[in-house]
């Protein structure tokens, strides 16, 4: 290198030291590695909101002025509340006048606005501020790092729950502390409360479901399958949008707490006659909910925030991705040892369901249990032989009408045929008492 280049280049590092030094002597903030001292006149105005101010929205503008300190000094300046840390501003976002939007929590806030010089000790300055916000905001910032968005202003509780509720972004976790902490703040609420319940019942329910990603895949006869029957062809490529699935039948016990909640119908699934049967038997409880109707079953899962899913999502769900899955654990042969089903007697010999998730060599790879027997489970969509001929190919919902709804993965009297993940089948979808007791479901939800 030539020797010139080099003293230039050491000249400017030198002058630039140099300038620093001035620059912190004149400004009078002390050098780095300085523990004495202090800037004097360097200070922080907090403009708005005064102290003492009456806070009664979710959100609240902070605005300040950095006084006897030049931005360019400035390493950074970040907003706490009540001692945790809102936003941070670093470079080019430090100005001589600045603001942002914090979120509130309730009662007594403390607003603190801090600058970190490049060199030397911290300037703070605070306010105390009465809220009267709900806090379920600055909740939910607090459970979750992830959170940053800049919300719409919405003062409305309900609606913000719905916001939460409806971004997918923000985690389970946090979701829910912040919908348990609406719940017990408003004991009395008839608004909005039945639906915070919801989506609680929901979030709590997903650590039991399994989610099932997107993806196209070939729904129909498998290639090689002897059993295919003729409404399963043509086979067609589908793609369906990620969704999550109940790991388990629907047991007993979970429809019974919806009926006892009001959220189910007792009328439609009382069935006293028939042994087979399960609901209202004690030693049932965790065998799955059968002898029901499709409105029953999609009423409960609408209480439970959920949905019955579509056939191409069951298809999906069962075949795990892999089109060439005969059954729901590959492509071995249905026996008992797999699924409660008819392999040389009903039930494997016990003529009735078994509790749920108890072939577990049975399961998908994903880890849904008995999508194929024990009970054949209920879709939400209409029954049509002919529909994969015209089937939409995304996110197909079914015919518009049909002889019945269809049902999926066969029960505890069918043989292997009706256990293989494309085979089609449906029943009666009158709103009526339904005696059939190879008949259950699972939900899915978003
Ligand atoms: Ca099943
Ligand atoms: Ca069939």
């Amino acid at each position: 290198m030539d020797t010139r280049i080099r003293w230039i280049r050491f000249g400017s590092v030198a002058a630039a030291f140099a300038l620093a030094f001035v620059w912190q002597v004149w400004a009078g903030v002390e050098p780095s590695g300085s523990q004495t001292g202090r800037a004097s006149g360097a200070k922080v105005v907090i403009v708005a909101p005064e102290a003492g101010a009456v806070i009664d929205t979710e959100e609240v503008t902070v605005a300040w002025n950095l006084q006897g300190i030049s931005p360019d000094a400035a390493q950074s300046v970040a907003v706490f509340r009540n001692g945790k840390v809102q936003k941070t501003f670093t470079g080019s976002q430090i100005a001589k006048e600045m603001s942002c939007i914090i979120t509130m929590g309730r009662g007594e806030q403390v607003v603190e606005v801090v600058v970190t010089p490049a060199a030397g000790r911290e300037i703070r300055e605070s306010v105390t501020l009465q809220s009267e916000a709900s806090g379920y905001r600055a909740l939910l910032v607090e459970k979750t790092r992830e959170y940053e968005k800049t919300h719409t202003r919405v003062t409305n509780d309900c609606a913000t729950m719905a916001e939460i509720h409806g971004d997918e972004s923000i985690p389970g976790p946090a979701k829910k502390a912040v919908f348990e902490q609406f719940l017990k703040d408003r004991p009395d609420d008839r608004e909005c409360r039945p639906q915070v319940e919801q989506w609680l019942r929901y979030l709590k329910d997903r650590e039991n479901m399994v989610l099932v990603p997107g993806g196209t895949y070939r729904m129909g006869c498998t290639q090689g399958d002897p059993l295919c029957e003729a409404d399963e062809s043509p086979p067609h490529y589908v793609t369906v949008s990620s969704f999550h699935m109940d790991a388990y039948e629907v047991t007993v016990a979970q429809f019974e707490a919806c009926v006892h909640a009001k959220g189910c119908n007792e009328n439609f699934v009382i069935v006293t006659d028939q042994p087979q049967c399960n609901y209202g038997r004690d030693d049932r409880m965790t065998h799955p909910m059968n002898c029901v109707n499709w409105y029953a079953a999609e009423q409960y899962c609408k209480w439970r925030g959920k949905r019955l899913p579509t056939e191409a999502e069951w298809e999906r769900a069962a075949r795990d991705a892999n089109s060439d899955n005969i059954y729901a654990w590959g492509n071995a042969p249905a026996t008992c040892d797999r699924a409660v089903m008819n392999e040389d007697w009903a039930g494997c010999f016990r003529d009735k369901t078994w509790p749920v998730g108890k072939k577990p060599k049975g399961k998908t790879l994903s880890g849904l249990y008995d999508m194929a027997g024990n009970v054949a489970e209920w879709c939400g969509d209409y029954y049509h032989s002919g529909f994969y001929r015209s089937s939409p190919g995304e996110d197909p919902q079914g015919p518009v009408a049909g002889l019945g709804r269809v049902l999926r993965g066969g029960g505890w009297t069918d043989p292997a045929g009706r256990l293989r993940a494309s085979d089609r089948h449906f029943g009666s979808d009158t709103n009526s008492v339904l005696t059939d007791p190879t008949t259950g479901f699972r939900c899915a939800g978003d």
